[in-house]
């Protein structure tokens, strides 16, 4: 038989063809989907299931003083009551060790002596129905006594190179930037949900996570069972944007309450719960500095960041500091860089990965710092830009905070900017407008995008009806995963998609797996594919030489021989580690347009080139871009999470957090493909999935500090909303 396995790692020998791979093929997953055939984790109602309600303390920074859940146990319905002092001994939640040191607080399940944060959960209440559970949290007497508000602040890190001192000695100009970013809500359609179900000595747990492997190895640890003894599933999950990447107590307290009573238990999260007790996203507080020689190159970078992280660190709670400092330079030559991180703990709720994940914290500083510094070297920012690029030619390039980026081609992107659109030609337009009165702005911005670190699974299996099945460790919620990673395999196998199952989201379908985060999931995940893809068809070539069948009967006549002979199923696995990180990259252009009487602000115009490498569905990739332009575009504009001195959250609903709607999206959105290869995976492929949230708020604040210049050069807050763009118009300092 011919066979193409080869050991030399090159994409183009893993795949048969390249026929399925490229294509905008429409979403196997829509189907059910659109005709509200999804299976949601709360959707799922077992016979005899009981539901949990968290009982939450209403103050943040109290001793509690008085709890008493006597009557709550007594109420009618009401099967189950846990307070700390029932739990006993738990074993501690994970923490990714990001950055060596700094401190780990492992989550509080039930609060017992005090309370940090408002909204931390001080008893569950398991009753027969929703509203009895809620009548009987209604009977529980709580009475806590003030305590000092903690908060401190921990240096974690420092980046150091070159010599910063005497570079800022020697410059001809210095820029500086201060960005706060408002704490925001992950904020995924399908609020958090759990269903624990005992099995045997063990757990089936729907959970709606994109990290199903990691919630049952901290369910196991939590609760002392071994992993196999739990089984977590991830059903249809309504995005998760990194608020669903970590465990938390309302997980650990429906899998025990489920355990003490032999009885499915389910908790669902309303609105309200999730903007006060799931994790948050961004909220650090940054300052930076350039130096310049005197053609307008960065001499050194500068920066002192300060990332929140509340009263206990969720799995990923290092991941966005340790990104905001070491992707800082972007995609810049920074000669000397001098970058310290703190991080702050203390009574606050707990803030964790979101969609960019310290990747939009630094491309916002970086790009600010440059705008700013185009204006002191006398330069347009896109020239300002052209100067300081790392050059395509040499790549591999190690940046000043040690990064590699592996590849990319940063001037090209900004070519394709400035010519796609007439960037020349829209300053002058923009001249014209402000001369009538207008305020209008152009704000660019580049980006990295670092992606695919680390590893992931994936299963073949011939099976018995000649059909191949996979599991793939990278889970979904809502990325389109089963497509593309059919079109893959349709290409790695010679077989059309339709012959090829895909599931994923399931703990008992593999050993082990990651999920899907950090814009890693098609690159390690479709890696890993690929090279199973490369054993399923040495595994079965193997088989049929038994049978003496030399020459490659196709995939059809494979399972016919195989299934004779007994042989079926046949199944590989394969675990794929990256042998490097990925880089993604982009570069944005926002054309915002001011009210001059209200400060409305109105975007009229993005225009994006993006750098993902190989594209397995454009059309995956387009969703993609865009999805994460309106998180973007909500972060710059209109989202903050308000929580005031008394700790107390102001905007529990969406009638006080504003979400980006469909009306508040560009006039216009243009996209544009570049691709530069990168052997970072074996498949070629970099990350999308936060792209968005990391260049659009960047070119979003950058446009909006250059339509008020006429106005003001101070320094904007975010979000932009349209009254403290009014304020800044009229001189008159922000409220709040
Ligand atoms: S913020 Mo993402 O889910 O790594």
């Amino acid at each position: 038989m011919r066979r193409s396995v080869t050991t030399g790692g090159r994409v183009s020998k893993d795949l048969a063809s390249q026929e399925w791979i490229g294509r905008a093929m429409t979403r196997r997953e829509d189907g059910p989907l659109l005709r509200g055939a999804g299976r949601f984790t709360d959707d799922l109602a077992p016979a005899f299931c009981l539901v949990m309600e968290v009982f939450r303390s209403p103050v943040a920074s109290a001793r509690i003083a008085e709890l008493d859940v006597s009557e709550a146990r007594a109420a009618e319905g009401v099967h189950l009551v846990l307070t700390a002092a029932d739990l006993g001994a738990l074993g501690a939640s994970a923490v990714n060790p990001l950055i060596a040191g700094a401190p780990l607080l492992p989550m509080t399940v039930l609060a017992a002596d005090r309370v940090a944060a408002a909204g931390q959960p001080v008893a569950v209440i398991v009753a027969e129905t929703r509203a009895q559970a809620q009548a009987a949290g209604e009977l529980i007497l709580f009475d806590t006594a003030p305590d000092d508000p903690r908060d401190r602040s921990h240096p974690v890190a420092q980046w150091r190179a070159g010599d910063p001192g005497a570079a800022f000695g020697a410059a001809a100009a210095t820029v500086a930037a201060r960005i706060d970013h408002p704490r925001v809500a992950p904020f995924a359609l399908e609020p958090r949900a759990v269903l624990a179900a005992p099995e045997g000595d063990g757990l089936t747990v729907h959970l709606s996570t994109q990290t199903p492997f990691r919630a049952r190895d901290d369910l196991a640890r939590m609760l002392g069972l071994a992993p196999a003894a739990v089984r977590v599933v991830a059903p249809d999950v309504g995005g998760a944007f990194g608020g669903k990447a970590s465990i938390y107590p309302e997980d650990v307290l429906c899998a025990f309450a489920a355990r003490r009573l032999g009885r499915a238990v389910k908790w669902t999260a309303t609105r309200g719960e999730e903007f006060l007790a799931a994790t948050h996203g961004r909220g650090a507080a940054t300052e930076g500095r350039l130096a310049l020689d005197a053609e307008g190159r960065i001499l050194v970078l500068e920066a002192a960041l300060d990332f929140p992280l509340g009263h206990w660190t969720p799995y990923s709670a290092y991941a966005p500091p340790s990104n905001g400092g070491r992707i800082l330079p972007g995609p810049y030559v920074a000669g000397a860089v001098e970058i310290d991180l703190a991080v702050r703990t203390g009574d606050a709720p707990a803030v964790n990965i979101y969609r960019g994940a310290g990747r939009p914290e630094a491309a916002m500083l970086i790009e600010r710092l440059v705008d700013k510094a185009a204006g002191a070297a006398g330069l347009d920012p896109l020239e300002m830009r052209r100067r300081n690029l790392v050059p395509a030619s040499a790549m591999p390039w190690t940046t000043a905070t040690g990064e590699v980026l592996d590849s990319g081609d940063f001037a090209a992107l900004l070519d394709r900017l400035e010519a796609l659109t007439g960037y020349a030609s829209l300053r002058e337009r923009q001249a014209r407008r402000r001369a009538a009165g207008e305020v209008v702005g152009l704000g660019l911005a580049l980006y990295v995008e670092p992606c695919g670190r680390g590893w992931e699974t994936a299963r073949l299996t011939l099976a018995e009806d000649g059909r191949v099945q996979a599991g793939t460790g990278a889970s979904a919620q809502g990325q389109g995963r089963e497509t593309a990673l059919a079109q893959l395999l349709a290409d790695a196998l010679g077989l059309p998609p339709e012959r090829i199952d895909v599931a994923e989201g399931d703990s008992a379908r593999l050993e082990n797996g990651i999920g899907a985060l950090a814009s890693r999931s098609t690159a390690i995940g479709g890696s890993a594919m690929l090279r199973a893809a490369r054993a399923l068809r040495a595994a079965v070539a193997a088989e049929l030489a038994k049978l003496r069948v030399n020459d490659w009967p196709g995939w059809e006549g494979a399972a016919r021989h195989l299934a004779e002979a007994g042989a079926l199923p046949v199944t590989v696995d394969e675990t794929y580690t990256a042998p490097a990180e990925a880089w993604a990259s982009g570069a944005v252009l926002a054309e915002l347009a001011v009210d001059r009487d209200t400060g409305l602000p109105t975007v009229e115009r993005i225009t994006w080139v993006d750098d993902a490498g190989r594209v397995l569905n454009p059309m995956l990739v387009e969703g993609q871009l865009i999805g994460g332009l309106a998180q973007g575009l909500g972060a710059a504009l209109m989202e903050r999470l308000v929580i005031d001195a008394d700790g107390q959250l102001l905007t529990g609903s969406l009638m006080d957090y504003a979400v980006p709607r469909a009306t508040d999206m560009p006039g216009a959105i243009r996209l544009a493909k570049q691709a530069t290869a990168t052997a970072a995976n074996a498949l070629g492929a970099k990350g999308v999935g936060e792209a968005g949230c990391i260049g659009v708020p960047a070119a979003l604040l950058n446009a909006a500090q250059d339509a008020l210049l006429p106005f003001t050069t101070r320094d904007l807050r975010l979000p932009l909303t349209s009254e403290r763009l009014w304020r800044a118009l009229n001189g008159l300092e922000d409220e709040t």
